[in-house]
């Protein structure tokens, strides 16, 4: 199968899981698994479960037997992003093209169901000591709590806040990202590999790609929201990078921003050498993330 038709299968399946692990729309209290599914079903990228399949598959685990924490990761994600979105955050009111949760349900539901996903992202992960062994299953639950607290997502989150209209350095630009993107894609591989019964070198490796790849997919970021908002004004890539909030492409200039994407990613597929076939997914997850203009 090729790259597109297996990242559309894993996100099939990914999908399908999440409907099943879900409480129905139907079920009381229903406005708030109606606005927890509003945001899981919203068409994100699903890149992070992903991440944890193709890399349990990558030291030959079972991609069904880690479908239950793959869906972990993309709940987790989706709280913060609905928390992120709140009037007391970034106060966005549009989100993957449609309305944020709150402009829909609210913002104490939007609170809630932010709540709900995160507390049934652990109920999953606990639910996997079905099919793994405890000891994995425990190494799992610590890698995920620690990637979403304040050492993780959240204190990326309170110090991006803190950072707010503030010329910052390229060291807390890096902390903020390394916790608020970086925490959650080197918890989805590492806890595909712990899973999957990855020896140690086999755990530095995919540990390391993934810092190498969550540095990657954040310049790309910076990158896109560049492109994206000098095609809308009609100015030419990169005439506005001194004018714009603390990212890769203002801190180190365009060219160079470009560069060092390019070389996160190069070195991230590098880290990949010691795995067979089975790691093809994730090379060439490495370079769809690069190349993708969204
Ligand atoms: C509120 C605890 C808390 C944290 C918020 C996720 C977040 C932290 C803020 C959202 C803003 C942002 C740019 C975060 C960086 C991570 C990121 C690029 C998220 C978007 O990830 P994608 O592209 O999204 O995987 P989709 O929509 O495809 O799932």
């Amino acid at each position: 199968m090729n790259f597109k038709n297996e990242l559309a299968a894993w996100s099939k399946l990914v999908d399908d899981a999440l409907d099943r692990y879900l409480p129905k729309a139907d079920e009381y209290p229903t406005t708030i698994h109606e606005a927890m599914r509003y945001s899981i079903f919203a068409g994100g990228k699903r890149l992070r479960p992903v991440l944890v399949l193709a890399s349990t598959k990558a030291v030959g685990g079972s991609v069904e037997k880690a479908l239950p924490v793959a869906c972990a990761l993309e709940l987790i994600h989706t709280y913060s992003l609905i928390h992120d979105d709140l009037p007391a955050m970034d106060n966005d009111d549009f989100r993957r093209g449609r309305p944020t949760n709150h402009k829909v349900y609210g913002e104490a539901m939007a609170i809630l169901a932010g709540d709900a996903l995160l507390t049934l992202a652990f109920e999953l992960i606990a639910s996997s000591a079905a099919a793994f062994s405890l000891d994995r299953v425990n190494l799992v639950t610590l890698e995920i709590a620690q990637a979403s607290g304040s050492r993780g997502l959240i204190g990326g989150q309170v110090v991006d806040m803190l950072s707010e209209n503030q010329a910052i350095t390229g060291d807390i630009m890096e902390y903020i990202h390394r916790h608020k993107t970086g925490a959650l894609f080197r918890a989805a591989v590492r806890a595909g590999a712990i899973l999957g019964g990855a020896d140690a070198e086999q755990l530095t490796s995919l540990t390391n790609y993934s810092e190498q790849m969550g540095l990657a997919f954040q310049i790309k970021d910076d990158l896109l929201d560049i492109e994206g908002d000098e095609a809308k004004l009609g100015k030419p890539v990169g005439s506005d990078v001194k004018n714009q909030k603390s990212t890769y492409p203002s801190l180190y200039g365009l060219e160079e921003a470009r560069r060092m994407a390019d070389k996160a990613a190069t070195d991230a597929c590098a880290e990949l050498k010691i795995f067979g076939p089975e790691a093809e997914f994730l090379r060439s997850l490495m370079h769809f993330i690069i190349n993708r203009d969204h």
